[in-house]
């Protein structure tokens, strides 16, 4: 089994019905547990103007699967959830991001892992410390120790705690 660390992003629609969905299905994937899911978080967006508030969260996979087959599966949930590939940066229905996978480094033309973006954005960083505080890239260094860490700049919790019950 491999620790796996998940990005979960979304702006288009009914952003909260959707990640309640992608963690439902991030739940049923076959073989995997999923053991933790942060808070979720509304973000300012990155990238073009004019695109609205990110809803974001990141989940926690122990999960037998290769990282392409894990790559497969996310690809597969953001289809159902009506993704639109319009435009790079642009808003998007649901995005799935493989953010770590262990303590592999991960390079090839389908994926790079550590998520290249990850360690400059506090709404990935800072959810992923909230359920994996020790957290670590590949080359030992504590996510906890990076700048981005304390930066909690156009970030805001939309719904606390585990699995966001009322
Ligand atoms: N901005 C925020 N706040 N959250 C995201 O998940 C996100 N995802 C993206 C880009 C367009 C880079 N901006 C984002 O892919």
């Amino acid at each position: 089994m491999i620790t796996a660390h998940i990005g979960l992003g979304a702006n288009l629609g009914n952003a909260e019905a959707t990640l309640r969905s992608a963690a439902a299905a991030l739940r049923a994937l076959p073989r995997s547990r999923l053991t933790g899911l942060s808070s979720l978080y509304r973000s300012a967006p990155i990238g073009p103007a004019g695109q609205g508030d990110y809803l974001n969260a990141v989940a926690c996979l122990e999960t037998p699967l290769p990282p392409h087959e894990l790559l497969l599966a996310l690809q597969d949930i953001e289809d159902r959830h009506g993704r639109l590939r319009l435009e790079r940066w642009g808003p998007r229905t649901l995005d799935l991001d493989l953010l770590l996978y262990g303590n592999d480094h991960i390079s090839t033309v389908r994926l790079t892992v550590p998520h290249p973006e990850m360690t400059h954005r506090n709404f990935v960083v800072i959810p992923l410390l909230e359920i994996s505080p020790a957290a670590c890239l590949p080359d030992g260094a504590p996510l906890a120790g990076l700048e981005i860490a304390g930066d909690r700049q156009g970030l805001a919790i939309l719904r606390s705690g585990p699995a966001w019950g009322d």
